[in-house]
This record gives structure tokens, sequence and C-alpha cells, in this order.
């Protein structure tokens, strides 16, 4: 299988730091987001939406880091993707959670919103307000996944096991280092993520994430939680 990747890239890296822990052994291309590559025909041909991360898997090809996520762990069996129904609508239930409420908030609201181009406005006073409402909320899903989804006794999200929204959610969260997010007001979010931080496979894999975005950023001065 192949997978077209950015090491940088979010979503894609809770798709390496699950094959690493599973040693699954793709076949890797980086398609180089900094240079435009991703909107080129080659690629676009490959993934019509010019994002990564994309899987090949002979003939059949794969995009959505969620859907990837599910694929890989079918194939190879792993316990991150349970077959009990209940068990499985459980982790399909907290990957949405994370990749459509707190995502959309904290990482393209906050982190996107004051580092991309693309996701920052022009006018200043349009730009205070979304940033403002991203905060707010990003605080609301944030004091939800602290109390309710994690509690004070669960080591995971979906329980005593690390499961798929355990490597996608960790991967949003900590994109929020770019811009200096602290999350010391949530202490069961901390300890997971400390945790998640804590896999031997870890640091390799975000090794680029955080030389080339947490670092491109690290003197910069940003609205906090
Ligand atoms: N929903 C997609 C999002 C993919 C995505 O946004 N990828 C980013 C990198 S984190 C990308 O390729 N951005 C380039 C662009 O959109 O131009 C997924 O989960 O795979």
């Amino acid at each position: 299988m192949k997978l077209y990747y950015h090491p940088v890239s979010t979503v894609s890296r809770p798709v390496m730091l699950f094959a690493a822990d599973h040693g699954l052994q793709l076949e890797t291309q980086v398609i180089d987001l900094f240079k435009g590559e991703h909107r080129q025909p080659t690629y676009l041909a490959i993934n019509p939406s010019g994002q990564v991360p994309t899987l090949e898997d002979g003939d059949f090809r794969l995009t959505e880091s969620s859907a990837i996520l599910k694929y890989l762990a079918e194939k190879c069996g792993s316990r991150a993707y349970p077959t009990d129904e209940r068990q499985r609508a459980r982790v399909n239930e907290m990957m949405d959670w994370f990749n459509t409420g707190l995502y959309r908030d904290l990482g393209y609201g906050m982190t996107y919103g004051q580092t991309l181009p693309d996701y920052i406005y022009s006018d200043a006073v349009v730009q205070s307000a979304v940033l403002a409402r991203a905060q707010q909320k990003s605080k609301h899903w944030l004091g939800i996944l602290d109390q309710n989804l994690l509690g004070a006794g669960k080591p995971f999200v979906c329980g005593d096991a690390i499961t798929l929204a355990d490597y996608l959610g960790v991967c949003f969260l900590t994109l929020g280092e770019v811009v200096h997010l602290k999350f010391d007001a949530y202490p069961n979010v901390t300890r997971w993520i400390n945790a998640m931080k804590a896999r031997p496979n870890w640091a390799k894999v975000n090794e680029g994430f955080y030389q080339y975005f947490v670092g491109a950023y690290k003197d910069g001065r940003f609205v906090a939680l």
C-alpha cells in the first residue's frame, strides 16, 4: 500500500502514527504542500481535492484520514477499531466528534486562523470576531472532552484501550501547540495528550510537525485559550 502524505499535515500524522505503531510497511511519497505539489495536475489526478493523505491499495484509492485509518485498521485486524458493533460505533462517534467539532474551532479557527493566509481575514474586525468565536467554542469542546468524555479515570477517549479516536484526536489537539495553546486548565486532556506523546513512535512521526510548523511560529504572538 502507498500513502501520499506530508509530515507536517495534521491529518497525515494520525495515519503515520497508526502505521508505525502497527508495524505497517507503507510505501510513502511526500507531497510537498509548501511547494504547492498538491495543486499540480499529477497529484490532482490522484486526489482531485488536492489534499493529503491519500492511500492507494492496488487500484483502490482512498482519501479522508478517518476513512484511511478505519481501512488500515480493518486490513491489519487492529484492536484500535473494535469489531463489537457498539464499541465500534463509539469509536466512530468520537472520531466524528473530534473531526467536525473540535477540529473546526481549535484547528481551523484558532490555529489555521492565526497562521495560514487562506484562513486569516484581512478585515481586522472580522478577524478578531471570528477568533473570539473560535476561542469560546474551543473552550467549550475542551471542557466537554475533559469532564465528560475523558473524565478522571479513563485512560483513552473510548475507555481503557487506545482506539482510532485517540490517534485522530490527539493530532487535532497538538495542532494547537503551533499557536502556543496551553491545556493546563484541562487536567484530563493534559494527561491523555501526555500518554499519547509517550508512545514510542510519537517523536519520530511528529518530528517534521514540530520542526517545520510549531518551530516556524515559536516566536509568534497569538490569541490563547
Ligand atoms: N478531511 C480531510 C482533510 C485533508 C486536509 O485538509 N489536508 C491538508 C493537510 S492537513 C491539506 O492537504 N491541505 C492542502 C490544501 O487544502 O490546499 C482528511 O481528514 O483527510
